[in-house]
């Protein structure tokens, strides 16, 4: 550029000298106008080829953009892109890109539930699945939590029974006892503040109930927790719900043991609570007790029993040949058991045994047997050994009855019949399973 104002400048000088019909001072030579022109001439013609220069890299560069761009365009498809999506109230969305093919994912907090998709995908047509997601808080009333009219009391993320007059519990399922009031069975919190906060609290055997404004403490009711969940059971027999606590109760003519639940069959006999006569035995039995004066069989023919005991009968000396009488049995025992309702089975009742009498050979052999009903298969008799015989209960009895099984035994020696016991046993079963 310097240059060509230099140029430019002589080219004025050397223009102003021409045409050359009068010479002006200042003015070049014809020579050295020449040489000027010759090197204008040179300068332009590098100018001429340097501007052609510039123009063709620029083509080519337009060019290679043009083909760079084109080529892009052909590679790439144009991405869609879909609307954003609203965060849900009370909810997440997870998931922030909105083109073709991602993914967008709700969530919502807890004690909210999700009310539409869960999941939307963006389409290529630039449209997302599915339909708006919204949270609305689960309603846990839905199920019907509150039992006997209960009304069900709605919140985040829990539920309140309130429950009418003689329902208690968190479901309304314990009923109240009619014989206290409702007063006693519900109680008023204890509120203290502490720092601003209500706190509230129920006393021991009572939980809080109802709406927090409108809070109670209802009594447990320990009874029914207990049986309810498959617990030990918490009384022996009958549990009592009182406020705050509960008691034990046992059937008439058992006693409360101290550890408060469990029962015992109060012993009439020994404590002499009994209205036995002077003739009769008492025999305890649970819940009551039984007199008794078991007596030796009527005289039948040749064969006649005497008391020897009062619970032993023995067969009088037989004739010679009275086969009869020495095929009766030579003794005839009573015994009273007392068992519980429902005992579990099997289990040995009694046994009975042989001995030798002094002086002479004892029997070699035993056979026992069960001496008329055998009401209904509850029994079966059978040796235990040697000399022994055992009667065991194979179904359960269920009380309150009184039931009777003759045991006999009969001893043989060298293959023959020597003699024959007979036991009678009573079973006095308790009404109560204990
Ligand atoms: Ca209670
Ligand atoms: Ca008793």
């Amino acid at each position: 550029m310097v240059a060509a104002v230099q140029h430019g400048v002589f080219l004025y000088l050397v223009l102003s000298c021409f045409p050359p019909s009068h010479a002006a001072q200042g003015c070049l030579n014809k020579q050295k106008v020449l040489t000027v022109i010759r090197q204008m001439q040179q300068f332009l013609k590098g100018q001429e080829t340097h501007f052609t220069d510039g123009i063709r890299t620029m083509k080519a560069k337009l060019s290679a953009l043009q083909i760079s761009v084109t080529k892009l365009t052909a590679d790439q498809p144009s991405v869609t892109w879909c609307p954003s999506l609203e965060i849900p109230k009370h909810g997440k969305k997870l998931g922030s890109r909105y083109s073709a093919d991602h993914e967008v994912h709700f969530v919502c907090l807890p004690g909210y539930q999700l009310i539409g998709s869960s999941t939307r995908v963006c389409q290529p047509n630039g449209r997302w699945t599915g339909v708006n997601a919204s949270c609305t808080e689960i309603n846990e009333c839905a199920s019907n939590p509150c039992q006997n009219g209960g009304i069900c009391v709605d919140a985040v993320n829990q539920y309140t029974c309130t429950c009418p007059n003689n329902w208690m519990g968190r479901h309304c399922q314990y009923p109240g006892q009619t014989e206290w009031s409702d007063l006693s069975f519900n109680r008023k919190p204890r509120c203290a503040k502490v720092e601003r906060t209500q706190h509230c609290s129920c006393d021991a055997g009572f939980h809080m109930s109802g709406s927090s404004e409108n809070s109670v403490c209802q009594d447990v009711n320990e009874c029914e927790v207990f049986q309810l969940d498959g617990l030990a059971k918490l009384c022996m027999y009958t549990c009592v719900n009182i406020p705050g606590s509960y008691r034990c109760t046992c059937p008439p003519a058992y006693k409360l043991l101290n550890d408060g639940r469990s029962c015992a069959d109060v012993d009439e006999c020994a404590t002499l609570q009994h209205n036995c006569t002077a003739g009769e035995t008492c025999i305890n039995t649970g819940g009551g007790f039984q007199c008794v004066n078991p007596q030796c069989p009527e005289p039948r023919g040749n064969t006649s029993y005497v008391k020897t005991s009062p619970f032993q009968c023995e067969r009088h000396p037989c004739p010679m040949n009275s086969k009869s009488c020495h095929h009766a049995a030579k003794t005839i025992s009573f015994h009273y058991l007392s068992l519980p309702s429902k005992l579990k089975t099997p289990v040995t009742l009694f046994r009975m045994a042989t001995a030798a009498a002094p002086g002479r050979p004892g029997p070699d052999n035993l056979r026992f047997g069960i001496v008329g009903k055998n009401n209904q298969g509850q029994f079966v008799v059978q040796r235990s050994d040697r000399q022994t015989g055992e009667l065991i209960l194979v179904q359960p009895l269920k009380g309150p009855c009184t039931v009777e099984v003759d045991v006999d035994m009969s001893e043989y020696r060298d293959r023959t019949f020597q003699a024959k016991h007979v036991s009678k046993v009573t079973l006095f079963i308790s009404a109560n399973g204990f």
